[in-house]
C-alpha cells in the first residue's frame, strides 16, 4: 500500500515551518513599509474553514502582541456583512490580513476585491500559492510554497501559514527576540513527531473513543478549531471545540468513559486549565494533555509561549490520522470534501 500523502504531509511540515521564517524575512522592509506608520482601526485576519481557525488564533496572538485591537472573520461574512465587522464611524484605515492556501476560495477572493473596492486598507496575504488570484491582491504577500499538498484536508500548508502569520505578528510588534526564537521550532516539531508519533498511534487506534473534544484558550482556541475540523474531515467522528472553562457550561453533559478531552495547556493559565481536565477524567472523560511540561506531550522547547503554538498541531494531526487509517478511510480524500471551494458568485 502507497504511503498516504497525508502521512507525508504531517510528518515533514518542520521543513515547512523553516521555509515560512524565510518567506517572512524577505518581506521584511515590505510589511513595515506597509503597515508602520497607519493608526489602525482595527487588525482583521479573515479565510474561511481551516484558515478561518487560523486567522482566529493569529487575531488573538497579534493582539496579544500588538495591544492593538484584532478579530477575526469568515471569508464568506467578510463578503456579505462587511457592516458587522467594518466601521463606519472612522476614517481610520483597517488591516486585513488574508490567509488562504490555494488563494483562490471565492468568498476570501472576493471579500478582499471587495474590502479593496471600497479603500479600506492595506492588505497582506499569506498563502502557498504566491501566483493566485488573492495573492494578486495583496498589498504584502508571503507565499510559501513548500506549505503546498496534495491532501483535501490541510495540515502542512496549516501550520506553514501559521508559522508564517505568527513570524508577521512579531515582526510588527518588534518582538525581535521571539522572532528571533522561532528558527529553533522546525528542530523541536521533527522531536515532537519522533518521540510521540507511538503514542499518536496508540489514540488514533482506540476505536473505542466516540467522540472528541478540543479544549484551548486565548491564542490557541483557533488551533483546538483547527485539529477538531482534522478529526471531522479524517475520521467522520463526533467532535467539538471550546474555550477551557466554557466546557463546564453545558457540554460537559456528553463526556462518558468513550468521550476523549483533549487539552491544549498553556503556561500563563495552566492551573485553571488543568482543573477543568482533572473534572472530565473524575467524570470518566479520556485525557490527553499537551503543553511546554508536565504534559503527555511534553514540548520542552524552552521558547517563548507567544510563538510556539504550532507544536500542538503535529500530533493531534497525526492521531487524527491513525484513526482515520483505523476505521478504513482514505485521510487524503475526505468525504464530500474537495480541496478548495469555488462558488458562481455574481458579486
Ligand atoms: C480553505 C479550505 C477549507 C476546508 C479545507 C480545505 O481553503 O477549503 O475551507 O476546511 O481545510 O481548505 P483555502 O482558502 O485555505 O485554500
Amino acid at each position: 500500500m502507497s504511503i498516504s500523502a497525508t502521512y507525508q504531509e504531517i510528518v515533514s511540515q518542520p521543513v515547512a515551518w523553516a521555509a515560512a521564517l524565510s518567506a517572512v524575512t524577505q518581506q521584511a522592509s515590505s510589511l513595515t513599509d506597509t503597515c508602520h506608520s497607519a493608526e489602525f482601526d482595527q487588525v482583521l485576519f479573515t479565510g474561511c474553514g481551516s484558515t478561518y481557525y487560523l486567522a482566529t488564533a493569529a487575531a488573538a496572538l497579534f493582539q496579544t502582541l500588538s495591544g492593538q485591537a484584532s478579530r477575526a472573520v469568515p471569508g464568506g461574512e467578510l463578503l456579505l456583512y462587511p457592516e458587522t465587522t467594518l466601521s463606519s464611524a472612522t476614517e481610520r484605515p483597517t488591516l486585513l490580513v488574508a490567509i488562504s492556501r490555494s488563494g483562490t476560495t471565492t468568498e476570501t477572493v472576493s471579500a478582499v476585491g471587495q474590502f479593496k473596492a471600497q479603500q479600506r486598507g492595506p492588505v497582506i496575504v499569506i498563502t502557498n500559492y504566491g501566483d493566485s488570484p488573492l495573492a494578486l491582491l495583496g498589498d504584502v504577500v508571503v507565499a510559501i510554497p513548500e506549505g503546498q499538498e496534495e491532501s483535501v484536508a490541510q495540515t502542512r500548508s496549516f501550520a506553514s501559514m501559521y508559522v508564517a502569520v505568527s513570524a508577521v505578528a512579531c515582526h510588527l510588534t518588534q518582538h525581535t527576540d521571539a522572532l528571533s526564537a522561532m528558527a529553533a521550532l522546525p528542530a523541536v516539531g521533527q522531536r515532537l513527531i519522533a518521540t510521540y508519533e507511538p503514542l499518536a498511534k496508540q489514540w488514533g487506534q482506540s476505536l473505542d473513543l466516540d467522540r472528541f473534544y478540543f479544549l484551548g484558550s486565548g491564542p490557541r482556541y483557533g488551533l483546538a478549531c483547527e485539529v477538531n475540523l482534522k478529526m471531522k474531515e479524517m475520521t467522520l467522528t463526533h467532535s467539538e471545540p471550546f474555550h477551557f472553562l466554557e466546557f463546564r457550561h453545558g457540554p460537559m453533559s456528553m463526556v462518558t468513559d468513550s468521550a476523549a478531552i483533549i487539552g491544549l495547556l498553556s503556561d500563563t493559565q495552566r492551573e485553571h486549565e488543568a482543573a477543568v481536565l482533572t473534572e472530565m477524567a473524575q467524570l470518566g472523560g479520556r485525557v490527553l494533555t499537551l503543553g511546554e511540561t508536565n504534559a503527555d506531550i511534553a514540548f520542552d522547547s524552552g521558547l517563548p509561549e507567544s510563538i510556539r503554538n504550532v507544536l500542538y498541531l503535529p500530533i493531534l494531526q497525526l492521531i487524527a490520522y491513525y484513526r482515520a487509517i483505523a476505521k478504513q478511510l482514505d485521510p487524503d480524500h475526505p468525504t464530500h470534501l474537495t480541496a478548495v471551494v469555488e462558488l458562481d458568485f455574481s458579486f
